[in-house]
């Protein structure tokens, strides 16, 4: 009867374990598209991939097998020629797999046809199918199908960009685990409890005569305490889960002469920046990206700054204050050799504000600079010594680096979840505070039918995290991130 009740209230919601709906209203479904799916450039092999009904039929008028002319098996490999039918002429000799719906990638009969990785052969095939009557695919647009015909949900479907992106270990783990689903099944367990819930408090609301089963106030009062903490973690994950996944921007800066480079150099192992005895050696800013336990750190070495000695530094010293502006992070180096001046007063107050780590570099010469001094200017940032001459102190000066940015043990594991997207975050944020509402109104005995309201606007914001309900916009945005052939 409770369910009947909720059923009729029209929660926007539906019931059963997966979001995975058979709902979905498939756009643009019929049609069969087609793209390279292989980076441009010369290659081994390169892939033309279509997906649709007419992946077959098209395959059946381009492909010639070597050996005979047995049909094609499903999910197996078959060697020939891809074959012109205008001309009658060899385009590439390939291998071609059919996979046959629904076991594949969109849920769709889907083609790959592996030809020689040239960027000529794999346009020539492409517009062979396109000929054929395939549809250029758009960026993103299979994993959409994959999408839009329940195979993953939206979270899934937006870790698999993370994965093509992830620069580091930690943030392959961080988008595997979203891809496996377990964000997914966090919020369907919460969805579960609280459409549960829902159905009761709505049976209420409509029959408060009836014989209906009571509510446990203090179970839910219970379980609605736990959601909402439980959501308050995962929204704590996020500032590590970012870092992880989009890495973070941090310069270099200090007053010429300094170490800067030498720096930069040490951390890449590699000597990429000019290091020369001349102040003012630096001009533009160098920028590669280094992975700090699992973080990609965009990292720029800026030109020392100090009074520009002609235009071409003066340039350089625009271009550095602009770089620190604009860094998530910076490093401030100090030359331990030399008392502080005027230039380094100047660059403290530049990164005022700044996310910071304090560099003494020069550490195997004599101490001139008042570490004492350094520590009161800057007594809550970490100071770290070093030698960028000498390679030492970098270890240290990396675990410095880290642990100011994530500030416990970062693992993705089954029990530890990481929310790393800022539109889960959001959506995470949303579920939490309607719980909370929903929690202060039951202490302070408000109607059922305020709880009601933020229960549903709770299921809500599940229902659009995960892709169930959807806006065309919040998909656009999200797939046209994607490359084409993906
Ligand atoms: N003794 C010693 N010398 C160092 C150390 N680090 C850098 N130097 C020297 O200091 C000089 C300047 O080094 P750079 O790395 O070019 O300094 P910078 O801060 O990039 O200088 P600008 O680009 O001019 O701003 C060079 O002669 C380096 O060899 C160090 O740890 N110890
Ligand atoms: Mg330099």
């Amino acid at each position: 009867m409770g369910r009947a009740a909720w059923l009729s209230n029209g929660v926007k919601v539906n019931r059963g374990s997966s979001f995975n709906s058979s709902t979905r209203s498939p756009s643009n479904q019929e049609e069969t598209i087609a793209a390279i799916s292989t980076p441009f450039g010369e290659s081994g092999i390169g892939i033309v991939r279509m997906s649709g009904s007419l992946a077959q039929p098209i395959a059946n008028k381009l492909f010639k097998p070597k050996k005979d002319q047995s049909p094609f098996i499903s999910h197996h490999f078959h060697y020939g020629e891809i074959i012109d039918p205008q001309s009658g002429n060899p385009v590439d000799e390939v291998l071609i797999v059919l996979m046959k719906s629904p076991k594949t990638y969109t849920r769709e009969d889907i083609v790959e046809i592996h030809c020689h990785g040239g960027y000529f052969i794999l346009q020539k095939v492409l517009e062979l199918v396109l000929k054929q009557g395939a549809r250029m695919a758009q960026p993103g647009e299979f994993t959409k199908k994959a999408f839009l015909n329940g195979r993953i949900d939206l979270t899934q479907a937006e870790a698999v960009i993370d994965l093509i992106r992830a620069k580091t270990q930690t943030s392959l783990e961080i988008a595997g685990q979203q891809l496996r689903g377990w964000l997914s099944r966090e919020m369907i367990d919460i969805k579960t409890q609280l459409v549960g819930h829902l159905a009761l408090i709505e049976a209420h609301i409509d029959f408060p005569e009836e014989e209906i089963e009571p509510i446990a106030f203090g179970e839910l009062k219970r379980d609605l305490g736990r959601m909402t903490h439980q959501t308050e973690e995962w929204i704590s994950s996020y500032e590590e889960g970012r870092v992880f996944r989009e890495g973070i921007s941090c310069a270099i800066v200090g007053k010429t002469n300094v170490g800067k480079s030498s720096l930069l150099n040490v951390l890449l192992k590699e000597e990429r920046a000019i290091v020369t005895p001349i102040p003012g050696t630096t001009r533009d800013v160098i920028e590669e990206v280094l992975n700090i336990y699992g973080i990609p750190v965009r990292l720029m070495d800026t030109a020392g700054l100090r009074k520009p000695a002609d235009s071409i530094e003066q340039e350089g010293v625009r271009r550095a204050k602009e770089r620190v502006a604009d860094s998530d992070f910076v490093l401030l180096m100090l030359d331990g050799s030399r008392a502080l001046d005027v230039d380094d007063l100047e660059i403290f107050e530049e990164i005022k504000g700044k996310n910071r780590v304090v560099i003494v570099n020069k550490n195997d010469l004599p101490l001139r600079i008042s570490l004492e001094d350094v520590k009161n200017r800057f007594e809550n940032d970490p100071i770290v010594l070093i030698s960028a001459l000498k390679n030492e102190g970098i270890d240290d000066l990396k675990e410095t680096i880290y642990s100011s940015l994530v500030h416990r043990d970062v693992r993705a594991t089954p029990e530890h979840l990481i929310v790393s997207n800022i539109r889960h975050k959001i959506a995470i944020g949303q579920v939490g505070e309607n719980l909370a509402n929903a929690l202060k109104g039951l202490e302070e005995g408000t109607s059922l039918e305020f709880i009601a309201f933020e229960i549903r606007s709770a299921l809500d914001a599940l229902g659009e995290m995960v892709g169930e309900i959807r806006s065309e916009e919040v998909l656009n945005r999200i797939f046209e991130q994607f490359c084409i052939g993906k």
